[in-house]
């Protein structure tokens, strides 16, 4: 017998889960189509599966219980983050993978080695498996089992599905999304940077700027990418509005889109270093396509990987603005001085983004910097009780039907 589509989906939303994010797979197909038609659940599009797991983890850190879904090839692009994004902040996510390549099945050979190892692979990276429901009666067991897991744990879990476990369906809708090109606004053009790296960033964080454009009392999140860009941060003052992404490079900006959909009211600006944004271009893709109006994406370019030496970046020949006017970002714009800088922040926390502020910056970085003392988990608990009590209040539900807290 199998699994009915919406019998699944409608126990998935009494559960609280959702958004589901994903890429598609042929054996998802009846389940990743009906989510599309129906309206009260919501469906994310990821360009790749590393992305999907890094703006469901947004989408938690947000108050969500995202699932995400995937076929077993795309496993090799959700490896980084799972391992320094999920494991190190415990932040639990619903994976749904396929399993081509299964022992018995006739597949294709680009399949053969990912179904031996996919049990293993999930295994060594820390996440417990179990076969997604053979049956509409194994469903309830099956997604409290993982409710349980990851209440206990705040580990990833995940259902692995075999060939036509799902009954047909075939999608009905088709969206249309019209594409409205950015503005790139009127920048600076100097020859060289102005400004330290060091002093961008106090200036980004300077909480007298966001109050200012904001609402009275609302505070703005900060999310910074890995490496020195989040240690410059928390040297310049720790908050708990700052949330470190000390690994998963490249992954800020789409953590950053998570939190942003799903916490319209807050303004989300991620602080992300050029070669950070080169290494996963995809999220401003999904930025521009979703276009969260509270979110505010700085690049800080020095030209390098200052972290790991000083390395150049191909940044020199990309034009940041260009591109996220190109992706539909509302506004982009290119700055070296202080004062741009502070106005143009200022603006953008009160016009409606997604904007890029593009900050070319001095090279070089304090040779004594330390690193941030709070712990990752120390740092998504605070954050999550600064952004997200209410909604943790309204979910109240479900933690008490399963007998255990979610995060
Ligand atoms: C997937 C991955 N590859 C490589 C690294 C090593 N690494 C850490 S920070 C960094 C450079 C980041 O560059 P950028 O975003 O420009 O920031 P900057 O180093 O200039 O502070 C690299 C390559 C890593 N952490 N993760």
């Amino acid at each position: 017998m199998l699994v009915t589509s919406s019998k699944f989906i409608d126990l998935m939303t009494e559960k609280g889960f959702g958004p589901h994010i994903g890429v598609p797979c042929s054996f998802l197909k009846p389940l990743i189509n009906y989510i599309i038609d129906r309206k009260d659940v919501e469906y994310i599009v990821a360009n790749n599966e590393g992305e999907a797991v890094a703006i469901a983890s947004g989408a938690y850190l947000a108050g969500k219980r995202p699932v995400v879904m995937l076929q077993n090839s795309g496993l090799g692009n959700i490896i980084n983050p799972l391992t320094s994004l999920n494991y190190v902040f415990k932040i639990p996510l619903l994976l749904i993978v396929t399993w081509r390549g299964e022992s018995g099945l006739k597949d294709e050979p680009q399949h053969e080695l990912m179904g031996q190892i996919t049990f293993d692979l999930l295994k060594v990276v820390r996440v417990k498996c179990d076969e997604f429901p053979g049956s509409d009666d194994e469903i309830e067991e099956k997604i409290t089992d993982a409710i349980n897991y990851m209440s206990q744990t705040s580990l990833p879990y995940a259902f692995i599905m075999h060939k036509d476990t799902v009954g047909r369906y075939e999608l009905q809708t088709h969206r249309d999304v019209p594409f409205v090109r950015g503005k790139i606004l009127d920048g600076e053009d100097f020859e060289s940077p102005m400004l330290e790296r060091r002093e961008a960033i106090a200036i980004v964080a300077d909480p007298s700027l966001r109050s200012k454009a904001s609402l009275v009392q609302e505070k703005g999140l900060i999310i910074s990418t890995t490496g020195k860009i989040s240690r410059e941060l928390f040297y310049h003052e720790d908050k708990a509005n700052q949330f470190y992404v000390v690994g998963s490079m490249g992954c800020a900006s789409s953590i950053a889109l998570g939190v942003a959909l799903y916490q319209p009211e807050k303004k989300v600006i991620v602080l992300d270093g050029d070669g950070s944004a080169l290494m996963r271009m995809e999220a401003m893709v999904s930025i521009g396509h979703y276009h969260p109006s509270n979110l505010l994406h700085v690049i800080l370019d020095n030209e390098s990987h200052e972290s790991t030496g000083g390395q150049a970046t191909l940044s020199p020949t990309v034009q940041f603005t260009e591109i996220a006017a190109a992706c539909g970002y509302q506004s982009s714009v290119k700055v070296f001085s202080a004062e741009k800088l502070a106005d143009t922040i200022q603006r953008c926390l009160v016009e409606k983004g997604p904007h890029l502020i593009h900050v070319k910056v001095k090279r070089g970085s304090d040779a004594s910097l330390g690193r941030p003392t709070v712990t990752p988990v120390q740092v998504k608990e605070r954050f999550m009780k600064l952004i997200d009590l209410p909604l943790r209040q309204a979910q109240g539900k479900l933690s008490s039907e399963v007998k255990g807290s979610f995060c």
